[in-house]
């Protein structure tokens, strides 16, 4: 054996320094391959060590079948034994499987007797890969009440996150007291004593990463939500997120910061996107909302859990409201659709005093009917207010949320069964 030598730090004065010396043969260099006959070779096997590797593996550059099978490319006019193999240069983003064989030198005509290894791993060359469809470029104009922005990504990113920094600072999360990702607002959390304000022992999600709830962070961070991919959207990148930007200025510009999130990234929010190893998109947009607006309060963020139980608030402008018009013609301004279907308005009410951002909003309550659908995970729920003497009157806010079973008595007809 050659000689080898290590560098040990100087221990700090009256400590006591131990130090253990261990040694391997390596099959490799020659020792036999080791049959476990009986009980003394299965413990001296046991001290044995070989090493195997892969020489030369690049996972960029190696050719394989990316379903493990060996298909092959249909080609017209070719006979089925000369269609070219479908291989993939390269491994895929993401998680893969190793699987090792280990054998026993066992004879020529002996069935093989083995142990099967195995271990994923995470392949990792790049940052997640995403484009922000709508507003697709720079400087674009956003406008009415909201916008619903709409981002494509690749197969890896496992959370989307944004961030709008605009001109205006009463929009803020802090201020409208709803998870909107806009300039200065709260850490998420389930308020599960439900009284608007995060408590001890409530979840959250520590955007900072210093393992304490902060009400206040500049900027916050709000999170999309995943939806089936829209056909309409031209877009080679698979998935598709969306997130609404409520309250926009009536002026102004604005930025919007969007973090594609994937195994390996941090959630630390306050590192830069290279530090945190996810991949970011900054869109420079001109903001003109309208006027007036009407708002979901509550659920107050997109992904929030409801059933029948819940009531919805719903608030519109105190300045969109008059005595002469009653609280019935109110009601029947407002529609409420749950993924596309309108429902109808039994058991709404207004609430005419102040509500929302500055207090300048009534409140309609809207309680839920069960809209419990095994088909969708989460709904899309949006509130169209529609003045009827002016068509340029219309006002949308939605929200995106889980809906639980129904919690109500309700009869099933079990026979005659449906045909
Ligand atoms: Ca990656
Ligand atoms: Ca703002
Ligand atoms: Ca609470
Ligand atoms: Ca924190």
């Amino acid at each position: 054996m050659p000689w080898a030598s290590v560098n040990i730090p100087k221990p700090a004065t009256g400590t006591t320094f131990t130090y253990k010396i261990g040694f391997f043969k390596n099959e490799g260099a020659g020792a036999p391959s080791w049959w476990p006959a009986d009980n003394n070779a299965v413990t001296y096997k046991k001290k044995m060590l070989t090493t195997y590797q892969v020489a030369n593996f690049n996972p960029a550059t190696v050719q394989h079948f990316p379903h493990n099978d060996y298909a092959r490319k249909p080609t017209d006019g070719v006979t089925y034994e000369n269609w070219p193999w479908a291989m993939q240069t390269g491994l895929s983003e993401g998680f893969h499987i190793l699987r090792a064989r280990a054998f026993l030198n066992r004879g020529a005509n002996q069935a093989p007797l083995y142990q099967t290894f195995t271990q994923t791993f995470y392949y990792d060359a790049q940052t997640p890969q995403g484009v922000l469809a709508f507003p697709a470029t720079n400087n674009a104009t956003v406008g009415g009440s909201s916008y619903e922005m709409v981002v494509r990504t690749d197969m890896t990113v496992q959370e989307v996150w944004y961030s709008i920094n605009d001109s205006d600072t009463n929009n803020d999360d802090t201020i409208t007291k709803q998870q909107n990702g806009n300039g200065i607002g709260f850490e998420p959390f389930v308020d599960a004593d439900a009284d608007g304000a995060w408590d001890s022992g409530e979840t959250f999600t520590d955007l900072n990463g210093n393992g304490t709830y902060d009400a206040s962070l500049n900027p916050t961070w709000a999170k999309a939500t995943e939806v089936t991919p829209n056909p309409s959207v031209i877009s080679s990148q698979p998935r598709e997120w969306r997130f609404t930007y409520n309250n926009i200025p009536l002026t102004g510009a604005g930025t919007v910061k969007i973090r594609l999130v994937e195994a390996s990234s941090s959630r630390n929010f306050s590192l830069d996107a290279a530090a945190a190893h996810v991949g970011e998109i900054t869109r420079a947009i001109l903001t003109q909302g309208n006027a007036e607006r009407i708002l979901i309060g509550f659920p107050a963020n997109d992904g929030d859990t409801v059933d029948d139980n819940y009531t919805m608030q719903v608030w519109f402008p105190k300045s969109i409201s008059n005595p002469s018009i009653t609280e019935a013609e109110m009601i029947s301004r407002f529609t409420f659709f749950a993924q596309g279907n309108a429902q109808d308005r039994t058991g709404w009410s207004i609430n005419y005093g102040s509500f929302g951002p500055g207090n300048n909003f009534h409140q309609l309550s809207i309680p839920l009917p069960n809209l419990y659908n095994t088909a969708f995970h989460q709904q899309e729920f949006r509130v169209v207010y529609q003045d009827p003497n002016d068509d340029e009157k219309t006002y949308t806010a939605i929200r995106r949320v889980v809906v639980n079973p129904g919690t109500k008595p309700f009869t099933r007809i079990t026979s005659p069964a449906v045909s």
